[in-house]
This record gives structure tokens, sequence and C-alpha cells, in this order.
């Protein structure tokens, strides 16, 4: 276990930066066997604490189910004693303690388990099942049944099929009657998930020996058999810890006469190294699914940093006005965009500033132009304006000077609408600018600064549109010009349609009909004042003058500091990128294994038809070749 603890840390690790959860959901590994075959001693090596209890006669007599935490302090809690803490040495107590609250007489036993949870960051996430061992006849007060209820007990547990079963039997017994073996067959029959563990080699009679079982040749299991020596009762009662039993069961085995050659293969080390296997191979089958979830969020985070890297100037060779330069176009884009671009059209939910502009120009601007009311003559001020202009003098025409005068009057109307319109575009368009200078928003100061270069251009061109619409209109008004062929068509058209009786009613068709016919003129000439003058203007400026002052600007450094905040940004979003990276090469380095979960760790690997198959295709490829170059 300890080779894992560390691999499956760091991912652990890594996970919990990334915030991708990584459940491994790891095999139980249960012990099975007769009454004292050496189970608890067995289970308690493999986790390397003393923490169970051992001894002689029945000893476990409930299930123990033991989940193994990873978590950065040490502490054991029981189910049983709410949040109460442990320490290690204060576990084995606590179960015999609890052992007896629940069962009958010193031999009865129970089939409720005792929960023990121990947290340590020296652990993998595991769950490991003690139970009490099988026994034929009842002692004491133990039920008539007792053979039976155990029975039941332990099929419960290694029935599961996440169950890895430690089939455990002494050695100085016959084998032929392991109740360890027969039981895991039952639920196991094809023995994959099942290790034959003999313990107690170090109590054989004399002159005997567990060579051929051990050599997987008595009753061949798939996954063969690890001989075990535990401590003795005698080493109990001296209180010799687990590493120098360790230590004397290797030289056990190495030094003995029938065993050394195999010591390798023996002993409680290589029982955790084939545990440790099945376990590698378990997180291996796991690890694709994972691997998809980090190449997914690694993907995301890849496409995040690449907007800020370009910003970051991280290649050598980039310069502040390289980047600039860059800025300014994206920005320019981002604009052409939002004025309405054919090329690159992206489905948006809200109209974008082309599409104001439109609806200011085609829309709003016309109909408020239509609404202008003009202030139709009335027959006293036709009369009056007739008279004053003759004077003392005698006339037949009324002359031409009467109609300018009432319709020069009436041209100030044109103003506010005009005037109204050009305030509303100036407005989308500060705010249209706004919102497209966001992409500067890595550059908090250059953001500001072009925001205001470009309000105060865009209130420039405002005003120099209004000074040539007023001009428009002063010129319109100041040379009345009857002669022009849309006012003579439409006056015509009025005339006939009208009964003029005396030069009142005259003029006043002449009056209203050029009022009508400037008004269709100034209408149409608005919008094009304004996309001249303001809108087209910005692109230009945008390409042109924005860059130079920009450059010029005696602070063009400072407004070129990359935003603090977004840096920190940047930098966390880099670390969990690496963290994927990292979590993604060492699940990388380790490719799922195509066969089924709990396959021995000494089997020959028979190739499977896939392999198989390749294997021809590509002989006879080859063979076709060799023909060919021959
Ligand atoms: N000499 C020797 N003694 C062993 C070995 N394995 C276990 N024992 C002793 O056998 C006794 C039973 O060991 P446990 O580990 O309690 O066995 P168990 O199978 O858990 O027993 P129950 O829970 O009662 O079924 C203890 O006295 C151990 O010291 C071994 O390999 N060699
Ligand atoms: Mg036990």
């Amino acid at each position: 276990m300890k080779e894992l603890i560390p691999l499956v840390n760091k991912l652990q690790d890594l996970s919990t930066k990334i915030g991708e959860s990584l459940e491994l959901d790891l095999p139980q590994i249960a012990v099975v066997g007769g009454q004292s075959a050496g189970k608890s001693s067995v289970l308690e090596n493999f986790v390397g604490w003393d923490f169970l209890p051992r001894g002689t006669g029945i000893v476990t007599r409930r299930p123990l189910i033991l989940q193994l935490i990873h978590k950065r302090s040490d502490y054991a809690e029981f189910s049983h004693t709410g949040n109460e803490k442990f320490e290690i040495d204060e576990i084995r107590d606590e179960i015999e303690e609890e052992t007896r609250r629940e069962t009958q007489g010193e031999k009865g036993i129970s089939r409720i388990p005792i929960r023990l949870r121990i947290y340590s960051p020296n652990v993998l996430n595991l769950t490991l099942v003690d139970l009490p061992g099988l026994t034929k006849v009842p002692v004491f007060d133990q039920p008539k049944d007792i053979e039976y209820q155990i029975r039941g007990m332990i099929l419960e547990y290694i029935r599961k099929k996440n169950c890895l079963i430690l089939a455990v039997t002494p050695a100085n017994t016959d084998l032929a009657n392991s109740d360890a073996l027969k039981l895991a067959k039952e639920v196991d029959p094809e023995g994959i998930r099942t290790i034959g563990v003999l313990t107690k080699l170090d109590l054989m009679d004399e002159g005997t020996d567990a060579r051929f079982i051990l050599e997987n040749k008595l009753i061949p299991l798939k996954r063969g058999y690890v001989g075990v020596v535990n401590r003795s009762q005698k080493n109990i009662d001296g209180e010799m810890n687990i590493k120098d039993s360790i230590k004397a069961e290797k030289a056990y085995f190495e030094n003995h006469d029938v065993y050394h050659d195999m010591a390798n293969k023996l002993g409680t080390s290589y029982l955790q190294c084939i545990l440790n296997q099945q376990l590698e191979i378990h997180i291996r089958n796991t690890l694709p699914d994972f691997r998809d979830k980090f190449l997914m969020h690694q993907q995301k985070l890849h496409d995040d940093l690449k907007k800020y890297r370009k910003y970051l100037m991280i290649d050598e060779s980039s310069s502040e006005t390289g980047l600039l330069m860059q800025i300014l176009k994206e920005l320019r884009v981002e604009f052409d965009n939002a004025m309405g671009n054919f090329e690159y059209y992206e489905l948006s939910k809200t109209p974008n500033i082309g599409c104001k502009i439109f609806d200011i120009l085609h829309t709003k601007f016309p109909s408020q132009f239509s609404r202008i009311t003009y202030h139709s003559p009335s027959r006293a001020e036709i009369d009056l304006a007739i008279k004053n202009i003759r004077g003392y003098k005698v006339g037949i025409w009324t002359p031409d000077i009467v109609l300018k005068a009432l319709v020069k009057k009436q041209f100030n109307e044109f103003k506010l609408p005009s005037f109204v319109c050009v305030d509303e575009i100036v407005q989308v368009l500060c705010d249209g600018f706004h919102l497209y200078t966001r992409n500067l928003s890595h550059f908090p100061k250059l953001r500001d600064e072009v925001c205001g270069i470009i309000t105060s251009h865009i209130k420039n061109r405002e005003k120099i549109c209004k000074e040539v619409l007023q001009q428009f209109i002063d010129i319109e008004s100041g040379y009345i010009n009857t002669n022009n062929d849309d006012y003579k068509i439409l006056l015509n058209k009025k005339k006939r349609n009208s009964h003029v009786q005396d030069d009142h009613d005259k003029v006043k068709i002449y009056v209203d009909t050029y009022l009508e016919h400037a008004n269709k003129t100034v209408k149409d000439f608005v919008p094009k004042a304004i996309v001249w003058i303001i809108i087209d203007d910005c692109k230009k400026f945008i390409d042109t003058e924005l860059p130079n002052s920009i450059l010029q600007n005696k602070n063009f450094l400072s407004l070129m500091e990359f935003s603090q905040d977004e840096k920190k940004e940047y930098d966390e979003i880099r670390s969990i990128y690496e963290a994927c990276t990292e979590a993604l090469e060492i699940i990388g380095d380790r490719p799922p294994v195509v066969e089924s979960d709990f396959k021995p760790a000494t089997q020959i690997q028979q190739p499977n038809i896939a392999t198989t198959l390749w294997k021809r295709i590509m002989i006879f490829f080859s063979k076709c070749f060799l023909n060919e170059t021959n």
C-alpha cells in the first residue's frame, strides 16, 4: 500500500486543486478462514499497525468493518461512539469492549458489525473486513448452529463482487479441509478474486513443509498462495512490534532450507505487493474516466489562458507598441462587427450598434421630422405681408419676396429634430465604445485613456456635425429656390387640386408647398451628414489618430501595464492548468488494464483476441510486402 499512497495522494491533492473529485472506489478486502487461522494477524500486518485483538480461542466475534480514509490528520472514530476520537493504541481495547457489549458471554458472536474509521495521510481510501473464524462445535454457551451463523455472516461480505478474498489457512492443518478455500470457492468459483494465504508455516511438524502448496500444485488457485509467518502468541505476549515481526519473518524464509530459494515470493511484504498490484489495477481501470474529465477541464483552461497570454507579452519578441496595435486592431474589428458585418455574423440576443443607429436614422428621426408642425400663415398675415411689401406702390403681381419672408420664418423648426437625432447617435456610439473596450479590461489605464479619447473625439464630431446641419438649414433658408424641378412638380400638383381665388390663396399654396419640399431635402440630408461626419469618421479615427495619440502619451508604458487583478486570475488559472497537466501525466503513465479486475498477479498473460488478430494482420501484410520486394 505504501507505494500506491503517494500516487493516489498526489492525484487526490491535484484533483482538489483542480476542483474535480477523485472517488477511486477501491475494492474491499476481507479475511476468511477457520478460527485462530491468523486472519486478524494478516490484516494487521497488511495495514502495518497494532490495533486488532488477536490471540488463542475465539477472538474476533463480530465483523469489523475498517474504513481507511485518506485525510491530513491521524485519528480513529467508531460509529458507535459518535465524534469521539481515538488514538491507534486505544482502538484494540475499544473493539474488545464493544464486542463484549453486543455478544453474550465470553464466546458469543454477533453479526452486527463494528464500524471503525481510521483517518490518516498514510492510507488509501479502502475498506478492510475482519471476520470471525469458522467453527464447527459450539463451546460454552454458543448456540447450536454457530457454524451456520458464522458461515452466513462471512458469505454476506465475501459475496460482493468488489470483495477481494484473503482465504487464510494455517499451514499446520490439512489444506484439503480448509474452510477458507471452501467458502471462497462458493462465492468465487473461478478464483478471480481469491488469494490463498498460508499462515503458521513456522508451526509445521518438523520434517514437513508447504512447498508443494506454495508452488500452487496441491490445490491450484488462479492467484496462487502466499505463505506468511505472523507473530506467535509468545511474540504477542512479549509485545514484539510489527516491524520486528516482519524482519523476523524475512529472516525465517531466507534461512529456511526449503523456502530460501523462493523467499522473495513469500511473506507479509510479498502479500502486500500482490494486494498493491490488485489495487493498482483497479485504480488504473478507474483512471480513464478521470482522464476524460481532466482533459475537458484542461482544454477549457487552455482556452482561458490563451485569452490572457496574448496580452501578457510572454513572448520575448513582443513589444508594447505591437501589443497596442494588436489591441486597437481587435477594437476596430469589434466595432466593425458591432456596426454590422456580413462576413462575421454571430447570433446575438440584443440589437448591435449598427442596428440601433439604423433605427434612429430611419425610423425615429423621420417620424419626428414628419411631426414638425408649421405655422401656416393666416389670411390677415398674408394680406399684411403683401401690403407692407408693396407699400404705397400699386401692383398687379404678388412679389416673390412675400413668399420668401413667410417661408424663411419656418426653417428654424428643422433644427430641433435634426440635433436630437445627432444627440441620440452620439449616445449610442459612446455607450457602444464603452462596451467594446471591455477587451481592454486587462489594461485598466489604457481602457480609461482609450474611452476618454474616443468619447472626446465623438463629442468634437458632434459639434462639427451640428454646425454643418445648422449651415445647411441656413443655406436652404437663405436661397429659396422656386426654380427647383421637384418643387415645381409638387406646386403644379397642388395648384391643380385646389381652387385659387386671390393673391392670398396663391401665397398660401406657394408657402406650404415650399415647406413640404424643404422638409424632404433636410430629412434626406441629416442622416447623410451624421454618417459622414461622425460614424464613418470613427473608423478612420481608430485606425490612425487613436494609436498616434496613445503612442505620443508620455505615460505610454504605464498605460500598457497589465491589470494586477487579472494577472492574479491568470496565475490561478495557470496553476490549475499545471495541476491538470500533472494529473494527466500521472494517469497517462498508467494505461488501463484491459482484462477484468482481480487478475492474478503471477498469471502469465494470454494475448486477447484483438492482439492475436492484429498480429495475424501484420504477418499477412509483411508477407505481402516481402513477396513484392522479391
Ligand atoms: N507461530 C505463529 N502463530 C500465529 C501465526 N499467525 C497467527 N498466529 C497466532 O495464532 C493466534 C490467532 O491469531 P489471530 O490473528 O487472532 O487469528 P484469527 O484468525 O483472527 O482468530 P479469530 O479471530 O479467533 O478467528 C494468535 O495467538 C497468533 O499469535 C503464525 O504465522 N505463526
Ligand atoms: Mg481474528
